[in-house]
């Protein structure tokens, strides 16, 4: 698997899938989930009310993902999954590298190629990011996977450098 990082936007991803990070209801919310559906379209909130419907009436459970459709962004599907919000107290390191390999997973029950994901986390839910981007390139470089091209696209330039500085090692 080729790992590789990108400064921008991920809802401007050409690749088979961009990761979400959702919260468990799954009916959206602020920063890359708010910029998802926006740019997506109302057909991948569709989508996550039957999901709903159908299998997670409780909400998808942190670390879980799950496919819908990209709607009209520039990839085929949207993995959304659900990171833990940051906790000083308990550590929550494996609820994060677990949405990184279910992620993975989903991809390869998908069959596809390229992935592309956020710093799951690291915004709204207060995850340092030094840490985030150290979980994020750990899990995704261990976990066997048939995706060839992961890339973490990172929206903030502090987030870019604190995965480059992981991905060094
Ligand atoms: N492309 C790539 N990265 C982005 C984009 C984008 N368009 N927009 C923001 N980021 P966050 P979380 C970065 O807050 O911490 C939502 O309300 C951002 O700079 O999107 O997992 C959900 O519904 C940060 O580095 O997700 C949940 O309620 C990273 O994406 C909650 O926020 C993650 O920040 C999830 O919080």
């Amino acid at each position: 698997m080729r790992i590789s990082l990108v400064q921008g936007d991920i809802t401007e991803q050409p690749v088979d899938a961009v990761v979400n990070a959702a919260n468990s209801s799954l009916l959206g919310g602020g920063g890359v989930d708010g910029a998802i559906h926006r740019r997506g379209g109302p057909e991948i909130l569709d989508e996550c009310r039957r999901l709903r419907a159908s299998h997670y009436g409780g909400g998808l459970p942190t670390g879980q993902a799950v496919a819908t459709t990209a709607g009209r962004l520039p990839a085929r599907w949207v993995i959304h999954t659900v990171g833990p919000v940051y906790s000083a107290s308990e550590d929550r390191s494996d609820q994060l590298a677990s949405c990184y390999r279910e992620s993975l997973r989903v991809a390869d029950e998908l069959g596809i190629e390229s992935i592309a994901f956020p710093a799951v986390s690291a915004g709204i839910y207060g995850w340092p990011v030094e840490d985030a981007a150290r979980i994020a390139v750990g899990t995704v470089r261990s976990t066997p996977s048939k995706v060839g091209d992961a890339r973490f696209v990172l929206f903030t330039p502090d987030a870019y450098a604190a995965f480059e500085q992981v991905i060094r090692l």
